[in-house]
């Protein structure tokens, strides 16, 4: 079959206007841009890891759950103190707001550069599901993200040790019965301060892993009539790591 240049770009921009995932970062007050999709990764200098489409991901046990598809490394390393504010940007404005948002991190061991986040290296520093109202008309976590410039701020618990890190935002798209859309990104930290905090076993989960398409969290129907009285959802993995 044969697709004209024009049909494709056209399909490419119809697909980046519902979807996208972390522009940019604010990392202890400084502004860094994120990889661009799209674009050849040759020559782009950024702390987030390469993400090459703003679609979502919708097999939660595919290996590019961590950190989005390529996931190559970044060629640059943000250094924020422990107990600084990181404010993740989506692409504006987000066109999702019925799902959750979450934040991960990651101890990279030795250098970020070469890490592979595979297994149970995976903690929560922040997360939010339903915030109030029921699962059809309340407000989510991803309609606070919207509203407040398609942006979510999080802070590193104050008392992890520090390291070298990897940072990922995740928001999860619930609008589909039993099809939820994932939008992982990730970017490279250099944590700094004199904290000693390692997040127990229990804390701790793997991406691909903690997410299942039949977890009654994430197959449900928010438009159902049960979901018109349904006031709580359990998000899914470990509780948040608050150091
Ligand atoms: C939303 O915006 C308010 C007001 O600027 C801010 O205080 C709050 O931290 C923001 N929430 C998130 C999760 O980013
Ligand atoms: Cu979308």
């Amino acid at each position: 079959m044969y697709f004209s240049t024009a049909a494709i770009v056209a399909a490419l921009s119809a697909t980046a206007s519902a979807h996208g995932g972390v522009v940019s970062y604010d990392i202890g007050g400084t502004t860094y841009n994120g990889f661009v999709p799209y674009n050849s990764a040759s020559g782009q200098t950024s702390i987030q890891r390469e993400w090459d489409s703003y679609n979502p991901i919708q097999d939660p046990t595919l290996a590019s759950m961590a950190c989005n598809a390529a996931g190559a490394p970044g060629s640059l390393v943000a250094t924020v103190a422990a107990g600084s504010k990181v404010t993740a940007y989506w692409n504006k404005p987000w066109p999702h707001t019925i799902g959750p948002v979450l934040v991960w991190m990651a101890n990279c061991g030795g250098d970020c550069k070469t890490f592979e986040p595979t297994g149970n290296v995976w903690f929560k520093i922040d997360q939010a599901g339903l915030i109030s109202g029921n699962l059809d008309t309340g407000l989510w976590s991803s309609g606070e993200m919207v509203a407040n410039g398609s942006s979510w701020t999080s802070t590193i618990p104050s008392s992890l040790k520090p390291g070298n890190y990897l940072i990922r935002h995740e928001t999860i798209a619930m609008h589909t019965a039993g099809q939820p859309q994932w939008y992982p990104e990730c970017a490279q930290l250099t944590v700094t301060g004199s904290g000693t905090g390692v997040p127990a076993a229990s804390l701790l989960a793997a991406i691909p892993g903690v997410y299942s398409l039949s977890d009654p969290a994430m197959s449900v129907d928010v438009y159902s009539t049960a979901a018109q009285t349904t006031t709580t959802w359990a998000i899914p993995g470990p509780a948040v790591y608050s150091g």
